[in-house]
Parts: C-alpha cells; structure tokens; sequence
C-alpha cells in the first residue's frame, strides 16, 4: 500500500512510518516540526532528542534498508497538503499532525488558538484534499478517549442508540471534553461525521487512550530511531512521566486524588492498531470509530505499579500527591468497551511488572539526562 503519515515525525507518527516501512509498504512521512518547536517555546526538552527527518530516514535506510519518503510542510496550508496526496496518491492516510497536549491547550489565549486552529485546520484540509484527489483513500484519524469524558455510564464503542419516547435513533456518544485539545478532537469528529454523510468518505476515528513506552521492533535498532519521549508535565504522559520520576529519585506526582481512570496501551499495541485499521478499511461512506486502549487503570494504581517495579529494582520509588492542576473528577465510575479491535486481531501487551521493568532499564539509560525541573506542574485549568 501507499501511506502517507501526517505527523510523521512525532512519538506515534515516526514509529508507525517505521512500521509500515518494514513490511514492505510505500512510506511517506509529513511534519511541520510543530511538536518540537512547542517543546522548546515551552521549556519541555524531551529526555531523547532524535535527529530530524532528513537524517532518520537515512539512519532507517541504512538500518532496516527501506526508504522512507518525507515532505517537510504545514497541513494547515492547503496547497502544501493537496500537491503532497494528489502526487503522493495515498491508499490510507493516518492522520496525527495535531497539538496533542490538554496541558499546552490550557495554558494560554496563544497556546489555545494554535491549538485550536491547528487541529481543526489540519483535519479540515485533509478532508477536503482527500475529496478532490483521493476518493477512495481510507482516512485513519487518531481521536482520543478523551472525548467521551468521564460520563456515569458505561462508554460504548463511538455511538450510542437513544430510545425517546418510543423512537430510536442512533447518535454520536455524547461527548464532553475535559481540555481545549480535547474538545478539538469532538469537533473533528463531527467534521468527520459531517463530510461522510455527504461525501461518502472512508473514516476510522481512533479513540486512543494514553500511551507509554519508547522500544518498538524499529525504534530499538538504533538510538536515532527512537522516539521523541517526554516526561514533563505539557508534552509527557502519566506512564512515561513516572518510569522517569522514579529514575530520578523524584516523587511520582499522582494528581489529587489519584482516582482518575483511563484506558491505557504499550506504544506497541498503537502500531498494531494502526496496521490492522490499515488493513481493515472503513467502507465508502462509513465513519468506523474504534476505543483503541488495552486495560482500565486509576492513577494511584499506576503509581503502586511503578513503584513496585522500580523498588524491585533497587531505586527506592515514593509516591507523593500534588494538588490537581486539572479541573476533572478524581473519583468517577469508568467502564468503557474496547471489542472492535480485538476482534480485528489485536494481540495486547499489558502493563506487566517485566514491561514495566524493561521500560525503567531503557529510561536509566538516559538518567544522566532528566531535568527536574520540568517535573511539576506548571499548568493550572483555572
Ligand atoms: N496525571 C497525574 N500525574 C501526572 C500526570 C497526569 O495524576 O504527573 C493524571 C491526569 O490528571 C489525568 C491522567 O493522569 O487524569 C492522564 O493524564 P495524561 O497527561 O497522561 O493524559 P491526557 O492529558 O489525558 O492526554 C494524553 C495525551 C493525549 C491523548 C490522551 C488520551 O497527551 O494526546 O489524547 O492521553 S486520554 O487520556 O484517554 O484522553
């Protein structure tokens, strides 16, 4: 297949590239730079620094012996998008070029309306250029669990079938975000949604959960293959947050109450998600939305988790609650489906004291490396 990764250059975006890449597909890889000029405004130096595209792509040609094609450019920018697919004549797109922070979206009138404006006009755009040049393309759209919230009743996989006084009708889960990011990823949905009911578009929505994890089958082959991994408190997610507080001697820093549930996966599974979608096309005409997470924890589980492993380790781990700089529920119920790709073939890794410890042996690697000061919060919601 021909697969274009938009947000080729970011922590989902290059291992993905190097994935499809190894199995013998037509690769290329889109980015701006975006993430990692927001990591430097932002202070948010990740703990790897990969080199940028022109030299990956050589690193991966040299290592794995495929070529991967890369375009330097800016979604947002119309004529830059339409040229690469109408040239490029992609059979799947997988879409990440987007703000991915809730903290960064927060943080401020600017940081919002880039947030905002990227997002909606990056997924804008690809809708518009897949239209006029190619029809046929499947669209892969990473969304986030996030939109769904954490609503007092069971998550269902994207749609929900309302019965009102003795009609039914089925309908969008409803969706209540607790961030600006979040809430872009509502709204492209709804773009989504819209512009397959007129034009008949190929759409899978991945409603992703939280990520952890550096080592792929490809990443670990070399040290400039891996991916950019932050651990501070914009860019950097809970896991990957404590597998560094632990290295560091820092204590790991459960927000409030600790009760927050979400879905989680190794960045492994979101390579194996990704295929079998490849794989698996949505039909013309179909907005196919997917719950792509392997296991429910709280955050005071993952913080006993890490602890356990790093202590196992000899690194003395201690647990310390800060106060929630979020405005979210701390203790809520949280039960939500995630069927449709295990029945696709999903093979899940879980978050095992021996993942748990592979990852903590491959981040002491960089210990020398960690700056504290970038471990807490320096985003408040309110
Ligand atoms: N949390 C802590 N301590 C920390 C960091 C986070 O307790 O040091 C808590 C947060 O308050 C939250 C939970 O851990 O309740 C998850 O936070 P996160 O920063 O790992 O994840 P989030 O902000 O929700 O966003 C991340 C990615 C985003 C993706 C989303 C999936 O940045 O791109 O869409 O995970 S989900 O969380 O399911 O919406």
């Amino acid at each position: 297949m021909r697969i274009l990764i938009l947000g080729g250059d970011g922590y989902l975006g290059w291992p993905t590239a190097m994935q499809f890449s190894a199995e013998g597909h037509e690769v290329m890889a889109v980015d701006n730079y975006l993430r990692r000029r927001l990591c430097l405004e932002s202070d948010s130096m990740p703990l790897t620094n990969p080199p940028l595209l022109p030299e990956r792509t050589r690193r991966w040609q040299a290592v794995g012996g495929q070529k991967i094609e890369y375009r330097i450019g800016d979604c947002c920018d119309y004529r830059f998008l339409s040229e690469v697919i109408k040239d490029f004549g992609p059979e799947a797109i997988v879409h990440y070029a987007e703000q991915p922070s809730g903290p960064y979206s927060m943080s401020g009138y600017e940081q919002a309306r880039l947030t905002f404006h990227n997002n909606l006009t990056s997924t804008f755009n690809l809708i518009w250029a897949v239209h006029e040049h190619a029809p046929e393309a499947h669209i892969i759209k990473l969304g986030t669990m996030g939109e769904y919230g954490t609503p007092n009743i069971d998550i269902e996989e994207g749609w929900l079938e309302v019965e009102h006084k003795g009609r039914s009708q089925r309908f969008l889960y409803p969706r209540q975000a607790s961030s600006l990011y979040h809430t872009t990823k509502v709204q492209d949905t709804d773009l989504l949604w819209f512009y397959v009911r007129v034009w008949g578009l190929r759409v899978t929505d991945l409603m992703q959960g939280p990520v952890y994890g550096l080592y792929t089958a490809q990443s670990s082959q070399h040290e400039d293959l891996l991916p950019i991994f932050n651990y501070d408190d914009i860019f950097g997610t809970v896991v990957n947050r404590f597998l560094v507080q632990a290295v560091a001697d820092v204590p790991l820093t459960v927000y409030g109450k600790g009760g927050q549930t979400r879905g989680y996966l190794d960045l492994r599974d979101t390579l194996q998600c990704i295929r079998l979608v490849a794989q698996n096309p949505a039909g013309r005409g179909e907005l196919r939305i997917l719950n792509q997470f392997v296991e429910q924890f709280t955050v005071n589980q993952l913080a006993e988790k890490v602890k356990k492993a790093g202590d196992a380790l000899g690194l003395k781990v201690t647990i310390q609650p800060v106060e929630n700089p979020r405005i979210e529920a701390e203790q809520h119920y949280y039960n939500a489906q995630h069927t449709g790709l295990l029945e696709l073939g999903l093979e899940p890794h879980y978050l095992t004291d021996e993942i748990i410890t592979e990852m903590l042996e491959a981040v002491l690697k960089y210990r020398q490396g960690i700056d504290r000061r970038l471990i807490m919060p320096r985003v408040r919601w309110s």
